[in-house]
């Protein structure tokens, strides 16, 4: 079928946003809720396992700080220090300090020069997808995603397929003619469960999951001047754009 949109999630697949986005921004909230919880990088990466805010800061009290006593209403005191975080998260993007990974924006153009469709479906809370696509590309590039499908817009978080299955059908399109974009095993799992092809660019979070369900599992995007290494084939370096897209969206796994 013909290649019709493009659906990418967001954290670490537009831009490096986890070790000095999200990570530091819990941290933050949690000094100026009194909290000397500190998330260091390597318990950040074991906290990944969980997607979604809420719930990574609920698996950190069971597994990791099991000695806190959380207040009776625990929902509402979570959701509390959450929104605490995202607050930090956007003044942090709105620092301009984290950038789009290479190639993200070379190919968004090439996309919307040729007439595809393009949609974000990702686990963190809309207001962060908001402010890392200003920060980046411009206020004008919130409307060049027919559809944001974001946090808790579905009941189940990644690695359910729900978010995929959600922009999906507010597209009104066969996973068949779109492919998608992630960067980790639980947004791998959730594309794939959605029935779609999906191209996997690693990060250092990320390069030992397992990716083999990805139809092309890359270093990154890649640009004209720094082509991205094939993970499965380190001697090809490849730049992604329509015309390779085309080409994996036939691919059977
Ligand atoms: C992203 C996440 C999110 C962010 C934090 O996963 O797991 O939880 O780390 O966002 P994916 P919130 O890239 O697979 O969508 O704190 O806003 O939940
Ligand atoms: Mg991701």
């Amino acid at each position: 079928m013909k290649l019709q949109a493009l659906i990418f999630d967001v954290d670490g697949t537009l831009a490096d946003t986890e070790r000095d986005g999200h990570r530091p921004a819990f941290n933050a909230a949690f000094a100026d809720a009194g909290l000397d919880w500190d998330w260091d990088v390597a318990l950040y990466g074991e906290l990944l396992s969980v997607t979604g805010g809420k719930e990574r800061i609920r698996f950190y009290l069971e597994h990791y700080n099991t000695e806190f006593q959380l207040p009776e209403n625990s929902d509402a005191w979570i959701a509390g220090l959450h929104q605490a975080k995202t607050r930090h998260y956007v003044r942090l993007l709105s620092e301009g300090l984290i950038p789009l990974r290479p190639g993200v924006k070379r190919l968004l153009d090439e996309a919307r020069q040729s007439g595809l469709r393009l949609a974000i479906a990702t686990t963190t809370t809309p207001e962060n997808v908001t402010a890392l696509l200003e920060a980046t590309l411009g206020r004008e590039s919130l409307a060049w995603f027919e559809v944001i499908a974001a946090g808790d817009i579905v009941p189940k978080k990644k690695p359910d397929p729900a978010i995929f299955t959600y922009a999906l059908e507010a597209m009104n399109l066969p996973a068949e003619a779109c492919l998608a974009f992630e960067d980790s095993r639980n947004g791998l799992r959730s594309s794939t469960g959605a029935g779609l092809r999906t191209v996997v660019t690693v990060n250092d979070y990320t390069r030992h999951d397992d990716f083999s369900a990805a139809v092309i599992t890359l270093e990154s995007l890649g640009e004209p001047d720094a082509p991205a290494a094939d993970l499965n084939n380190p001697q090809s370096k490849v730049i992604v754009n329509l015309t390779m897209l085309r080409e994996l969206a036939k691919a059977v796994n």
